[in-house]
């Protein structure tokens, strides 16, 4: 296991030096996990994600965390499933790549992430779940400055799905 994590609990009330958010490419909040980050963070945080003029699918940009218990917001744009044939595992790889590349920019040593797109964005979770770790992991296997992923599930099936794919990975080692 070493330096990934899989929980079961809400990403609003965790302590890292950063949390990711699952956001839309306007960056002006919206529901689920980004809506709950919002609210938690305060209205600072809407009033600094406005002059950061949106974030395109795939890339990561970083806010304070103002009444967070986590330091830093990185929000990350996750893509709309569409089938599969619309780049959409592709995109969902760079948005746990590029927001662990921003962590390491910013000193961040701990990070923990939602389950991106799989909420309203409707991206099956099994799937998500081992393009997700496997990601993590090649990263974390070539940057030793994190010392903490932590994957944040909300519910149960997500847990199972992420649990799931941990094992997978671990069997081929
Ligand atoms: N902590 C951890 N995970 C959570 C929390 C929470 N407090 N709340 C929800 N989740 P979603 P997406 C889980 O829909 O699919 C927003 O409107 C949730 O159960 O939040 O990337 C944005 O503005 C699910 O497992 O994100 C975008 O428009 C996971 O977080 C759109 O939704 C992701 O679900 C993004 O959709």
């Amino acid at each position: 296991m070493g330096r990934m994590h899989i929980i079961l609990d809400d990403i609003t009330k965790i302590k890292a030096d950063a949390i990711v958010n699952a956001a839309n490419n306007t960056l002006l909040g919206g529901g689920g996990v980004d809506g709950a980050i919002h609210r938690a963070a305060g209205s600072e945080l809407l009033e600094e994600c406005r002059k950061l003029n949106g974030c395109e699918t795939g890339r990561a940009k970083i806010t304070k965390g103002y009444n967070l218990p986590a330091k830093y917001v990185i929000h990350t744009v996750g893509p709309v499933w569409h089938g599969g044939n619309d780049n959409e595992d592709q995109l969902l790889a760079a948005c746990y790549r590029n927001s662990l590349e921003l962590a390491i920019e910013n000193g961040i040593k701990t990070i923990a992430f939602p389950s991106i797109s799989t909420g309203v964005y409707r991206f099956p979770v099994r799937r998500a779940a081992k393009i997700a770790l496997g990601e993590i992991f090649r990263f974390l296997n070539g940057n030793s400055s994190i010392d903490k992923v932590v994957m944040v599930c909300f519910d149960e099936k997500t847990m199972e799905a992420y649990v799931e794919a941990l094992d997978e990975i671990e069997e081929k080692r």
